[in-house]
């Protein structure tokens, strides 16, 4: 009998996942579950068949060009692969995979979440009761900026974007912009009551609130500058449930600080897990861990399609989700 092939899971996932990874597999599971160092994740590259890594493993060149590798695919847990160095990857022959559309749905609802908790001072609220601050009800108590009938600018108009503007338009009755060097066909985009814009910045400019939907690639680190969080109106509020490199975190900080825009809901950051000092003591400031794909439902659909890509990849199958 050939054996099963070899497949390190770099932190732990789901236990339904864990089930069905030891039962295709010869997994090996980081029990740990603390990112592995570089060398940790050459050996893994050196002894297993397959890397099944997460956003925290840094699948940089380096890394993937270790001497003596035996693993042939990189099944990423996650629909982002900024932590893999595609290039590298693409120039040795590795096999990339990535988990789109099953985290879709749960991460636009984290971006809603975002929105409303920043407009209504959610997050504010709560720590004011916990704080046993709250003296009573009255007229003028922490009166926050109405989301309903407002302008939702979408920054990328993928998957995740499309399904914010669904909840928005279609349940807020928001009227939502995007800025995407790909739109979809117009019915599309009429279809969630979307209207296209000619450039990010033209929707900057009209939005009341913008959320980020982009990839993190070199083209779009720092898309959201000093210079274009100038742009967005004073009232306006940031959005970011993409990639912490979309955003110059310093620059955002420095927005917020002088009143150019009213605050901000950020799921990612530019140094994860680190968060900028100053972030953390803004009240106009909602801030998540990375929970935008954060529910049982979608980890476990997560693992599964991790998964699934590795069974057709050793079946000599064309994997379902090839990044490269
Ligand atoms: C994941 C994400 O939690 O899929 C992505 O791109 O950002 C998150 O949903 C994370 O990347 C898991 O590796």
């Amino acid at each position: 009998m050939t054996p099963r092939p070899r497949v390190v899971i770099t932190r732990k996932i789901p236990a339904a996942c864990e089930a069905e990874a030891a039962a295709r597999f010869d997994a090996v599971v980081n029990r740990d579950d603390v990112p592995l160092t570089p060398e940790q994740l050459m050996e893994a590259l050196r002894t297993a068949d397959a890397l099944l890594p997460t956003v925290t493993d840094k699948v940089t060149a380096q890394v993937l060009g270790t001497a003596g590798r035996r693993a042939k695919i990189v099944s990423n847990f996650g629909v982002g692969f900024n932590n893999i160095d595609i290039a590298a990857a693409k120039s040795l022959g590795i096999t990339v995979t990535n988990t789109p559309d099953v985290l879709t749905d749960d991460t636009a609802d984290i971006a809603m979440t975002l929105l409303l908790m920043v407009a209504r001072r959610a997050g504010e609220g709560d720590r004011h009761v916990r704080q046993q601050a709250w003296t009573g009800w009255r007229p003028t108590h922490m009166l926050g900026a109405r989301v309903s009938g407002k302008t939702l600018g979408l920054i990328g108009f993928g998957r995740i974007a499309k399904a914010v503007a669904q909840r928005a338009h279609h349940g807020f009755g928001m009227r939502i912009l995007f800025a995407d060097p790909f739109p979809p066909p117009p019915e599309v985009a009429r279809s969630l009551g979307a209207e296209q814009r000619a450039s990010v910045e033209e929707v900057l400019r009209e939005a009341d609130f913008v959320s980020l939907h982009c990839p993190a690639t070199p083209e779009t680190r720092h898309l959201m500058n000093a210079e274009r969080l100038r742009l967005m109106q004073r009232h306006a509020f940031l959005i970011n449930s993409a990639r912490g490199d979309v955003v110059d975190e310093a620059a955002l900080v420095a927005a917020l600080g002088q009143g150019t825009i009213a605050g901000a809901g950020l799921d990612v950051f530019e140094r994860e897990p680190s968060v900028t000092a100053d972030l953390l003591g803004m009240e106009n400031v909602v801030l998540l861990p990375h929970l935008g794909s954060a529910t049982l439902e979608t980890r476990t659909a997560m693992g599964m399609r991790a998964l699934e890509n590795l069974s057709l990849f050793f079946a000599g199958q064309p994997v379902r989700d090839r990044v490269v």
